[in-house]
């Protein structure tokens, strides 16, 4: 089996190191246990969350033990950390939703089950019943105020305006490593670049609560970025969520097919566990075949698969394949609704109407003259289905759901008609 430390530097998972040679040092000695925190601040994940859950999940893969925090304390006070701008508090309700939420897609993406299964924890387990003094006393003493000024997320804001809240809330994290220490023997923590100065205040806490024989790391994980410039993780919706009401499971694989040749095999790396050689094998096709784009598909398939499961890729490359051929007939309502969510929509009414009449209202077609000569030509179809006659009616049986219909003019033009 491949080195550990050497698989994740060759991915570019690696970007700060606390102490690179004494963390090398320890996985050569032993298993660890190690932890990353995600606060629920929304109830599902987005792919810029599983970069370091994935890499847990790599440390697991060679016998270490994952430790998934959930921020449900944390959460109740707001990461500065990488925010321009201090963050509105959520209700207690909603956050112990968002655990709920982040829980599931944990369980989903981890093994609990064996030697070394992950283990699920909540920080509000230990921070909610600490009171103020102890939080004071035990752990406001141990850090220095100018320390805390130096991290980015605290002098980045000063500025701008930052609450004691906030200011706090890297002392909090820092209980947190240093609890885990303790009760799970958890030496390192991981995390994206932006969580640096809240890992390095836990090891500030454990060394000053220990002595001098005991030692923790911390290592985090570079920002995923794009060869364009423009941000990654987000398409012309929004963010891409793991939740597959929030971006279906055909959106998702659509964002990992549109990953641009000079981007894909990164993200090969960083997200899939495929190996090393396979990898290779897939960077000599963008080089020699990029029209095929074998590794956006083999990218899109990994990711699919790993968040949403088999059936759930068959059927996103079942719709892709629908709409690259034109035969829509082959989906399902729900699946047309899905697949068409982004193309143009117009809303009308549910009276029957010529088909004529009913294509320039939609403005599928700019005249009634152009519109009797599209559906002449065989140029116009509904719901996949070819419309020739200029005497149909368009009614009830054309709704899908009673709800919507697709119309098509030409080769790719699609309209989505939502009825009211
Ligand atoms: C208590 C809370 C801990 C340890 C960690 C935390 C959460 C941490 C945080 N992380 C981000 C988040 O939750 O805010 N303070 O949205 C997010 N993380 C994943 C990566 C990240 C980071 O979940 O670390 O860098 C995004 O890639 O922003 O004891």
């Amino acid at each position: 089996m491949v080195n550990l430390l050497d698989d994740l530097a060759w991915r570019g998972l690696l970007y700060q190191q606390t102490d690179a040679e004494g963390m090398e040092q320890l996985l050569n000695k032993e298993k660890i246990s190690l932890y990353c925190g995600v606060d629920p601040t929304a109830d599902s994940m987005h792919i810029g969350h599983i970069v370091p859950l994935l890499t847990l999940r790599r440390f697991q893969m060679h016998g270490h033990k994952p430790i998934l925090l959930v921020g449900g304390a944390t959460g109740m006070i707001g990461d500065p950390s990488g925010r321009s701008e201090e963050r509105q508090l959520q209700t207690t309700e909603q956050i112990d939703l968002n655990v709920q939420g982040i829980k599931k897609q944990m369980e989903q993406i981890f093994d609990f089950q064996s030697e070394n299964g992950a283990q699920m924890v909540n920080n509000r387990d230990w921070i909610g019943s600490m009171n103020v003094i102890e939080f004071l006393r035990d752990f406001g003493k141990l850090i220095n105020i100018n320390y805390m000024l130096g991290k980015d997320s605290i002098a980045s804001r000063l500025d701008t305006g930052l609450s004691f809240t906030e200011f706090a809330y890297t002392l909090i994290q820092g209980i947190d490593f240093n609890h885990l220490y303790d009760h799970f023997g958890c030496r390192v923590q991981v995390g994206g670049s932006d969580q640096w100065g809240n890992i390095t205040t836990g090891l500030e806490v454990i060394r000053k609560t220990h002595d001098d024989n005991t030692k923790a790391y911390g290592i985090t994980i570079p920002l995923v970025t794009k060869a364009d410039g423009t941000k990654f993780g987000k398409s012309a919706s929004g963010s891409i969520w793991l939740d597959a009401k929030k971006t279906s499971p055909y959106e998702f694989y659509q964002f990992w097919i549109n990953t641009a040749d000079s981007d894909v095999i990164k993200y090969l790396k960083i997200f899939t566990f495929l190996e090393r050689v396979e990898i290779e094998a897939l960077e000599v096709t963008v080089e020699n075949e990029p029209h095929l784009r074998k590794a956006q598909i083999t990218l899109a398939e990994e990711m699919t698969r790993l968040i949403h499961g088999q059936d759930a890729l068959d059927q996103a490359i079942r719709i892709s394949q629908a709409l690259f051929s034109g035969d829509l007939k082959a989906l399902t309502a729900e699946e047309m609704k899905d697949a068409f969510k982004d193309v143009p929509s117009v809303e009308m009414s549910k009276e029957d109407k010529s088909i004529v009449d009913f294509i320039v209202e939609a403005a599928v077609s700019p005249s009634k003259r152009q519109a009797r000569e599209d559906v002449t030509n065989g140029a116009i179809s509904i719901n996949g289905e070819k419309i020739t006659d200029v005497a149909y009616v368009v009614g009830g049986e054309d709704r899908l759901e009673d709800e919507f219909m697709i119309m098509r003019r030409g080769k790719k033009n699609y309209k989505m008609i939502k009825f009211v």
